[in-house]
């Protein structure tokens, strides 16, 4: 670039800041490398010559216009899409190099190529798809796309979807109409020019300069044929590219460069953001779900943990009364002979009181421990459906990959992954296996409450051994109260006495069974839910990072786009 003034340096200064922090937000969040490496060469070319490339179907004569404006026949015409490559031409020795497999560079001695540089191009052709990436490649670069289309066909399809992409780098085009010597009247070219301003305008949203020539009658008229000159109309896009577009409009057009495709790139990336959103908000809720599934099962744990305690509480309630029952009957002076053998006494209290007691608790028990079992079970069920549900949902609508972190691939492996461990959990759930480490466990835990050897002792026995021994105790009582009843007549207080004794036999046991128990499976369930809990947390964590990475993406590229808008306003607004 020549001399800038003090406010274009201070513009232009504003603009490479702002693209480098585009750029390092692209490398932060792992954009794909072709798009950072056309945001750099777009920050680079602030540096270079402006660029006009030349851009058409193939077979629309790009060429021929660029012959057309050198004024001599340089560049070969008509050549087949197979032997075209891009071709840069700037100012020099008149001299032709390869550049590389796709490239050449012609250097001419022509005046106006010292304030530009020309790329021409094999053109977007549907057959070789090579072309159109090559072509795609210097579109970003430009400063300005001359599109040139031919008068026998104007605009097609594949011409619409290309100036569409232009249109994304946010260049600004020009539109040349070519080979218009083959249309006979001049009503049949306004009616051209028409229709492909008309399509213009609809994709661009601005009417373009276009300028409807033929290049061949320009060239020829350039080298003898002057009567061509005027039927050639090519006067008014020389006038257009050699006066219009002056010094200043090609360094307004050469500053937008970059700020369009950094929008581009922004709005871009935004889009990516939003949809990644999107989809995170669905794991969030289906982590919002197993949470409150979780906490459902909790309280549900509780609730009915509490009626089945209560069941437990009333079998050995009855326990009680049967006691209070033998008490009033058995501590009678009637019986008095009977009373006197102490294991009779005892067999009897066994029977009538202990009753089936040991048995009705253990299968109390058992059905407690069943349904713990159960439950256990359900939450890893349906964990395991809910998982399966979201991958299916996902893959269903897959979403661009945002560089190499590979977010789909890092979250449906943590999905598989919890879901694995569910369906493992599920499939290999043995319950008896499950039944029996939990009744162990509290077997165990009132065995230790009650002081007892556990030993190879079922619930059933420990609770038989418990009783009995509150058994023992109260017959002793009775015994001793007997004696004293027969020798000092004092049964009444001494029956008080007895009775006393035994409800808080029976009354430590019940605290010592329920106590016991209860602690032991709120243990279990606590147990059961860390489990699941631990499960998930890889993909909650992840989930988490992934949400925070987004905003703080979504954050800085807004911030991005808006100064991107600002300042190309501000460059727009020059002149
Ligand atoms: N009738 C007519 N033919 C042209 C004109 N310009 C180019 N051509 C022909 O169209 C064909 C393709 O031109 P070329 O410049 O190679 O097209 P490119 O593939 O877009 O570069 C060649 O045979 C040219 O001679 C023109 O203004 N009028
Ligand atoms: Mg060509």
């Amino acid at each position: 670039m020549g001399m800038l003034s003090k406010d274009q340096e201070s513009l232009l200064k504003e603009e490479r800041g702002l693209m480098n922090d585009l750029r390092t937000a692209l490398v932060k969040f792992e954009a794909g490398p072709e798009d950072e490496a056309i945001l750099r060469e777009s920050i680079r070319q602030l540096d270079e010559l402006f660029l006009l490339v030349v851009v058409g179907e193939f077979n629309s004569g790009k060429t021929a216009v660029i012959n057309a404006l050198l004024g001599q026949p340089l560049l070969e015409e008509g050549v087949t899409p197979t032997t075209t490559h891009v071709c840069l031409i700037r100012h020099g020795e008149q001299e032709k190099n390869v550049l590389g497999e796709d490239q050449i560079l012609v250097t001419l001695p022509v005046e106006f190529l010292s304030a530009m540089t020309i790329v021409d191009t094999p053109g977007t052709n549907a057959v070789i798809r090579r072309h159109e990436a090559i072509t795609n490649l210097f579109v970003p670069r430009s400063d300005l796309v001359l599109f040139v289309t031919s008068a026998d066909r104007p605009f097609t399809e594949s011409e619409r979807g290309f100036l569409e992409r232009i249109r994304d780098w946010g260049k600004k085009v020009v539109i040349v109409i070519n080979k218009v010597d083959i249309l006979e009247k001049e009503e049949e070219i306004t009616k051209v020019k028409d229709f492909v301003l008309e399509n213009a305008r609809l994709l661009l949203g601005v009417v373009p300069e276009a300028f409807a020539l033929s290049a061949r009658g320009a060239l020829r008229a350039k080298q003898g044929e002057a009567r061509l000159w005027e039927k050639s109309r090519f006067a008014p896009f020389e006038e257009y590219l050699h006066n219009t577009l002056d010094e200043s409009s090609r360094l307004q057009l050469k500053f937008l460069n970059p700020l369009g495709v950094g929008a581009r790139l922004t709005e871009k990336y935004l889009g990516k953001v939003d949809s990644r959103t999107a989809s995170l908000k669905t794991d969030l809720d289906l982590l919002a779900d197993v949470e409150s599934q979780l906490k459902f099962y909790q309280e549900d744990m509780q609730r009915n943990f509490g009626f089945r305690m209560a069941d437990i509480d009333n079998i050995l309630l009855g326990m009680e009364k049967r006691g209070q029952v033998f008490f009033d009957e058995t501590f009678r002076l009637g019986r008095v002979f009977d009373l006197l053998s102490k294991p009779r006494i005892q067999q009897e209290f066994e029977r009538q009181v202990v009753a089936d007691l040991p048995r009705q608790v253990e299968e109390k028990v058992t059905q407690l421990i069943d349904w713990l079992v159960e439950s256990d079970l359900r939450q890893w069920q349906a964990i395991h459906q809910h998982l399966s549900g979201r991958r299916r949902g996902q893959s269903e609508r897959i979403i661009g990959d945002m560089g190499p972190g590979n977010y789909s691939y890092d979250r449906d492996r943590l999905v598989e992954a919890v879901a694995r461990e569910a369906r493992r959990v599920v499939e290999g759930y043995d319950r008896d296996r499950e039944a029996k480490t939990v009744a162990d466990h509290a077997r165990t835990a009132v065995a230790a409450s009650a002081a007892l050897e556990a030993g190879a002792l079922g619930l059933g026995a420990l609770v038989t051994t418990l009783a009995t021994t509150a058994a023992a105790d109260v017959t002793g009582v009775l015994l001793a109260g007997l004696v004293a009843a027969v020798g000092l007549i004092i049964i009444p207080a001494r029956r008080q006495h007895g009775k006393a004794k035994l409800n808080e036999k029976i009354a430590a046991l019940r605290a010592q069974l329920s106590g016991s128990l209860r602690g032991q499976f709120e243990k279990e369930v606590q147990h059961s839910l860390e489990r699941i809990q631990e499960a998930i947390a890889p993909y909650t964590r992840f989930v988490r990072a992934e949400r925070e990475k987004m905003e703080e993406m979504g954050k800085k590229l807004r911030d991005l786009k808006t100064g991107i808008e600002r300042l190309s306003k501000k460059i727009e607004s020059i002149r």
